[in-house]
């Protein structure tokens, strides 16, 4: 409406762009391939890419906002690591006449808005990921009582909150499955085995892992194996991303499932930028679609994966 007209920022049809991609850290294959997929669609859609890496650092992340709006970018792509400290430099970016799209994860929408703030999330739905984890697990899970740890992703993040609400929602009222205990293993691998280490000290008697993505999920099932356990046999994991590792575990037998959680934003980065740029109304959420990987149909993605 009228109202968006004058408070979100217009962007020029031109050949090229100075784009900013203001990555929130790289120690995973998903980030890592969200990364490659801007840089592999940088020249086709005209864009001089400048990328950061804020190293796991919401802090960081907003200083590599700023000094992109200091540098005139003309738009911003943003992964906010945590829904609420990115909010200022998102308004900044805003007031600076820049554009911003947010993309695989969003904020706080009490505190910003779409259509207002920025134009647009560009992402999954991670509530709807949580509960098709959780559906697929009351469907197959073959023991008597299931008794979860879930491995929950960076504190504060928007795939970590909606990820947790999605499963939750989807298990209340079911006398069957029981979480033991929750905690964050920061969607890092090597945080996901420490942290199972832990929980399974606390918790013997566990027999299922909800973790919030891959890499947990890997780190979970070292941490089993270490101590003796047998994924696939005795604890049973669920998981989303649908990255390499992960489809080579369900293959394995030491893997469920895994929800995809697709990183490849390059095209759809450019194909949303290109509509606002020619005059189009962004729809507040553009929404990826995910498939779901199962021993069923692991092998035939794995040459695709990432
Ligand atoms: O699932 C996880 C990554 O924000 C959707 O972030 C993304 C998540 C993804 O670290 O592996």
């Amino acid at each position: 409406g009228v109202a968006q007209a004058q408070t979100l920022p217009p962007l020029e049809q031109k050949d090229s762009y100075t784009v900013g991609f203001a990555q929130s850290e790289s120690n995973n294959p998903w980030r890592i391939a969200e990364t490659k997929s801007f840089q592999d669609t940088a020249a086709q859609c005209g864009w001089n890419l400048i990328v950061t890496d804020a190293g796991g650092s919401a802090a960081k992340q907003v200083s590599d906002v700023d000094s992109m709006i200091a540098q005139g970018i003309d738009v911003l792509f943003l992964p906010p690591r945590e829904e609420d400290p990115l909010i200022p430099a998102v308004k900044r970016a805003a007031a600076a006449g820049i554009p911003v799209f947010l993309v695989d994860r969003s904020v706080n929408p009490d505190v910003a808005k779409a259509g207002t703030d920025y134009v647009a999330f560009l992402g999954s739905d991670f509530v709807d990921q949580g509960k098709r984890a959780a559906e697929y697990m009351i469907e197959h899970f073959e023991g008597d009582a299931g008794k979860i740890i879930e491995l929950e992703g960076t504190t504060g993040s928007s795939p970590a909150n909606d990820r947790k609400t999605g499963f939750d929602e989807a298990i209340a009222g079911n006398d069957k499955f029981e979480i033991l205990e929750s905690r964050s293993g920061d969607f890092s691998r090597d945080e996901g085995r420490r942290v199972m280490e832990t929980l399974l000290q606390a918790h013997p008697d566990v027999n299922i892992v909800y973790a919030h993505n891959d890499e947990m999920a890997i780190g979970a099932i070292q941490a089993l194996e270490a101590a003796g356990r047998k994924p696939g046999e005795d604890v049973w994991i669920y998981s989303i991303d649908g990255t390499r590792d992960a489809l080579q575990a369900i293959i394995d037998g030491k893997l469920e499932v895994t929800v995809e959680s697709s990183p490849f934003f390059g095209p759809l980065s450019c194909d949303t930028m290109k509509r606002y740029a020619a005059g189009e109304t962004i729809e507040p959420w553009v929404k990826v679609e995910d498939r779901i990987f199962t021993p069923e149909n692991a092998q035939e993605n794995l040459a695709g994966a990432y």
